[in-house]
């Protein structure tokens, strides 16, 4: 088990890939991991460059996340946001905290400077050292916007808005009738993402969101097609247990799009590799046992474990399950 790559949003695909490496510690020293992270929720805001899911997975690994919240640095203060609040500028509802700021803004002067968003995370994570490669999947800006059911505030039904004005301002409540990834048209996979992909030993879809955050990734031209023709073995995690999301918002994510919110469903829209899709092998909770036989008449091995991520021994005992099921798979 050499080389390892995970498809990662923020939170779920961080904390999973944090028990990853504290298995590998024990199970495979010399494995090299290698996360390639969603960048549909990056934004332009106050002039700089706004990263959720690259800085959550930077600061997760790094030994720097707000462990409470999943996002942003710990013992914040929101001086500097304030002030551009004074200014009436901003977004009121998203506040950047004064020690994430450095990041930001950090990242946008190497932006500015001709880095490209591969380069400019590579430089960021010299300093927080997380142990893994670090890949956008794509230099070229995608950012999933949602397409607004109805009249809010200053928006009008039809308008899109960006999915974090939907996620945090909105929290997810305002129905949206769709997602749209703006700028994957003119988008390639990052330096990397596709050989990290088709060169892997094993690929982990962590229990991120399926929507936003995987899914995103999966519309990445070439994704797919390095995912069904690797010789990795491909083993997704469910992020939906006992017919509820774990974390986030991903039911009303998986609503927007028809599927039913289960790990059953999950499964089936990721889809068997022997069928069109991307799975080998589906990780579910022990809850959710009843879905193992239709699982495996649609071609997806399945094991039902814990999947809870309590903790660092929970997310290790995931990460060893994963690679269990990819050795039968
Ligand atoms: N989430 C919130 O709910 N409120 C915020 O004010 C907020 C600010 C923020 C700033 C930087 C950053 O990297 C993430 C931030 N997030 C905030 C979390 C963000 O919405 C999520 O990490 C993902 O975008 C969704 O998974």
């Amino acid at each position: 088990m050499k080389r390892v790559t995970v498809l990662a949003g923020g939170v779920g695909g961080a904390r999973f890939t944090r028990g990853l490496l504290a298995h590998l510690a024990v199970l495979a020293p010399d494995a090299a991991v290698t996360v390639i992270v969603n960048t549909g929720d990056d934004m332009w805001l106050d002039g700089l460059r706004i990263c959720p899911d690259l800085d959550t997975v930077m600061y997760t690994l790094g030994g720097g996340i707000n462990e409470e919240q999943g996002w942003g640095r710990p013992d914040e203060t929101r001086r500097a946001s304030a002030e551009i609040a004074a200014y009436g500028r901003g977004w009121s509802w998203f506040t950047l905290g004064d020690l994430d700021l450095a990041t930001h803004i950090v990242r946008t002067d190497l932006l500015r400077n001709g880095s490209t968003l591969s380069q400019a995370t590579e430089f960021l994570c010299r300093r927080w050292q997380p142990g893994v490669r670090l890949l956008p999947m794509s230099d070229q800006p995608v950012e999933t916007h949602v397409c607004l059911a109805e009249n809010i505030d200053e928006h009008t039904a039809g308008d899109y808005i960006h999915f974090e004005e939907w996620w945090v301002r909105y929290r997810a409540r305002v129905t949206i009738t769709g997602f749209k990834q703006q700028g994957l048209t003119d988008a390639v996979a990052a330096p990397g993402v596709l050989e990290a992909i088709t060169e892997a030993d094993l690929v982990v879809l962590p229990p991120s969101n399926p929507v936003v955050s995987v899914g995103t990734i999966l519309a990445v031209p070439g994704v797919r097609q390095a995912l069904r023709s690797t010789g990795a073995r491909v083993v997704g995690v469910s992020p939906i247990i006992g017919g509820a999301a774990v974390r986030g918002m991903a039911d009303t994510c998986l609503h927007t799009i028809g599927v039913e919110t289960s790990a059953l469903a999950v499964g089936l829209h990721y889809g068997a590799r022997t069928n069109g899709g991307v799975l080998d092998a589906w990780l579910i909770d022990g809850t959710d046992a009843a879905a193992l036989p239709t699982l495996a008449a649609a071609g997806i091995r399945s094991a039902a474990v814990p999947v809870w991520m309590t903790d660092l021994p929970a997310t290790t005992a995931m990460a060893a399950a994963v690679l269990a099921l990819a050795a039968t798979a």
